[in-house]
């Protein structure tokens, strides 16, 4: 898929947390409450295999439960605009594919009234308090790392759901990444006859209040260096929906722009504070600009935020 013709997917909704903590009942009651398609990823395990996952572990071991759970987690995660709950396991072998499009939450439950819910179930790993304890001691930190949200689970489900979904609403916004390459924090600083008499930090302002006006939520990175703009490009994937990208210089003959930009299946806009088509010979060419939907020049600050709307209806299509 080419930066061009990408469309951005609308995020599942995953649970991660302890056995026992509420993933899969929270799940169903989100998907009822949203009309998102709900998964379990220890039921599609269980349909795989036609064996229950108890079974799993003791006849075949963990690493083979462990390779058939990553291979489903893969799969489901493909899906766009579900709700999944997954085992409690999943964080610690596959944060990197629950985090691929998709919000995570850790859904938080009290050890008490998970040993109280898992009572009388033979789930694997989990077979005393003190067990519980152990796994929630080695847990709950990577939890915590592979989640954007955390959710108590300390109501009645209804509830729990709709705290859960009000939790998540602001990551399922569309995400765009400003992005700004060399002098540009210089803004306001020389040239203010070409570039205006506004700074790098009132051209961020202008940014964060168009974003809050169109409902979209925006980070600004500017950085001098052509890697650390390349890498900031690459960590777009899965995280963002749309780049807004003034290379600065770079614009003219930055190939590893250009080709960081067509790496990512996110769409891109090209903007240039000045009219570039008026200025010097060498402003007139644009190698990035080949890896973007468009370029918006010559519109002062006003094109990032034309550029900022334009991918949002993108987004929404
Ligand atoms: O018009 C634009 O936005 C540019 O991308 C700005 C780049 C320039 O190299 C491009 O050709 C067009 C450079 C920005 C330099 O900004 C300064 C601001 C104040 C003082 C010095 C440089």
């Amino acid at each position: 898929m080419s930066a061009q013709n990408a469309k951005p997917a609308e995020r599942n909704i995953i649970l991660i947390g302890m056995p026992g903590a509420g993933k899969t009942t929270v799940g169903r009651a989100l998907s009822a409450l949203t009309g998102r398609e709900f998964y379990d990823s220890d039921t599609e395990i269980e349909r795989r295999e036609h064996m229950p996952c108890a079974q799993i572990f003791g006849v075949m071991g963990e690493a083979y439960f462990r390779a058939v759970e990553r291979d489903v987690i893969a799969e489901l995660t493909r899906r766009s605009g579900v709700v999944l709950s997954v085992g409690g396991g999943a964080p610690l072998l596959c944060a990197d594919l629950l985090r691929r499009n998709s919000v995570v939450v850790y859904l938080w439950r009290d050890l008490a009234a998970i040993a109280a819910s898992l009572e009388g179930e033979s789930r694997p790993l989990t077979r005393s308090l003190e067990d519980l304890r152990r796994q929630y001691d080695a847990r709950h930190g990577v939890y915590e790392d592979c989640a954007h949200v955390v959710a108590e689970n300390a109501s009645d489900v209804q509830t729990v759901a709709e705290q859960v979904l009000a939790a998540v609403q602001p990551h399922l916004a569309a995400r765009l990444l400003v992005i700004n390459g060399p002098n540009l924090n210089l803004l306001g600083a020389r040239e203010p006859d070409v570039y205006g008499a506004a700074t790098y930090d009132d051209l961020v302002e202008l940014i964060a209040t168009s974003a809050a006006g169109l409902g979209v939520a925006v980070d600004c990175f500017q950085s001098n260096h052509e890697g650390a703009l390349i890498d900031a490009i690459h960590e777009t994937a899965g995280e963002f929906d749309g780049i807004v990208i003034n290379p600065g210089a770079y614009t003219h003959y930055s190939y590893a722009i250009h080709d960081a930009l067509k790496s990512v299946p996110v769409p891109a806009v090209e903007v240039h504070i000045s009219n570039v088509h008026t200025r010097e010979d060498f402003r007139h060419k644009s190698v990035t600009a080949h890896a973007c939907r468009g370029q918006i020049v010559g519109l002062g600050f006003f094109g990032y935020v034309a550029a900022m709307e334009y991918l949002l209806n993108e987004v929404q299509k």
